[in-house]
């Protein structure tokens, strides 16, 4: 049985290269290859270079498990293992050279739904700013060396919150209805266009709490980790109060109670 630490390493090295390239491609011009769910909703030529670099790496070290990524979609494995990725989480950021973008890989266990999984080590890597976070199950969340905890402290002046908006314009006024309940409790928001990369600023005490509607499995399976293991606590409107496309919500434990029932509207 590989432990969480050696799943976690090999997501780190597998993130790294994956970003090095996506950085590489960004320099040289990005082209958007097709849209999907919207307009708004596109991929690029990197998105779809990036993922089958990933699924290479995995298929050669990994050959046993399954894959889950944004781009390619599902495939089962043999064993307990699934790796679920988003080679460009950000891609808009990233196509217009906004750089807040990450390569997300998390290895889960179990039924590969986000309604079933038990998220075992991720790693979410940002690399304009090369910043790797990363996770295994039991053994913190880290920055690099850097060991990571939410805030202990959010709610003297108010939260500083993040959120984020659908593809879909027919979904955005329903998000503002949801900023609008949610802002009593915040100092602040913010919106940086990569959901990762909004959980790894919850685990890393930079937000407060991030809640956000319409995350598809790949935007969370890692950033998810990333905070439960930096002390913090995750849920949304899904079965047993998990994560879902519904509504996702991370936070310090002293604000998600408070958080989660705003962005549900109870
Ligand atoms: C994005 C998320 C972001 C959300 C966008 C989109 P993508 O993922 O990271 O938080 O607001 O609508 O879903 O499409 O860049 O992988």
């Amino acid at each position: 049985m590989t432990s969480a630490n050696d799943l976690a390493a090999l997501a780190i090295d597998i993130a790294r290269e994956a970003g090095d390239l996506a950085r590489v491609r960004r320099g040289e011009g990005v082209a958007i290859a097709a849209t999907k769910s919207a307009l708004a909703d596109i991929v690029t030529d990197a998105d779809r270079e990036v993922e089958a670099l990933i699924r290479a790496r995995l298929s050669n070290e990994r050959p046993e498990d399954g894959f889950l990524g944004e781009e390619t979609g599902a495939e089962r494995g043999s064993s307990d293992i699934t790796w679920v990725v988003d080679p460009i989480d950000g891609t808009v950021n990233y196509a217009y050279g906004i750089p807040a973008y990450a390569v997300s890989i998390a290895a889960v266990t179990g039924e590969p739904t986000p309604e079933e999984w038990h998220a075992v080590a991720g790693a979410v890597y940002n690399p304009p700013l090369g910043e790797m976070f990363h996770a295994a199950e039991g053994e913190g969340a880290w920055l690099g060396d850097a060991r990571l905890a939410v805030n202990t402290d959010p709610m003297t002046a108010g939260a500083l919150l993040a959120t984020g908006f659908g593809y879909d314009p027919a979904t955005h006024a329903g998000d503002l209805e949801r900023v609008a309940r949610v802002m009593p409790l915040a100092r602040d928001l913010r919106r940086a266009g990569a959901a990762s990369l909004d959980f790894a600023y919850v685990a890393a005490g930079r937000l407060d709490g991030y809640f956000e509607r319409g995350l598809q499995p790949w935007d969370h399976a890692a950033g998810a980790l990333l905070v439960t293991e930096a002390g913090g606590r995750v849920g949304g409107a899904g079965p047993d109060g998990r994560v879902s496309n519904a509504l996702s919500v991370a936070s310090a434990p002293e604000v998600f109670d408070r958080l989660l029932a705003a962005a549900l509207g109870a």
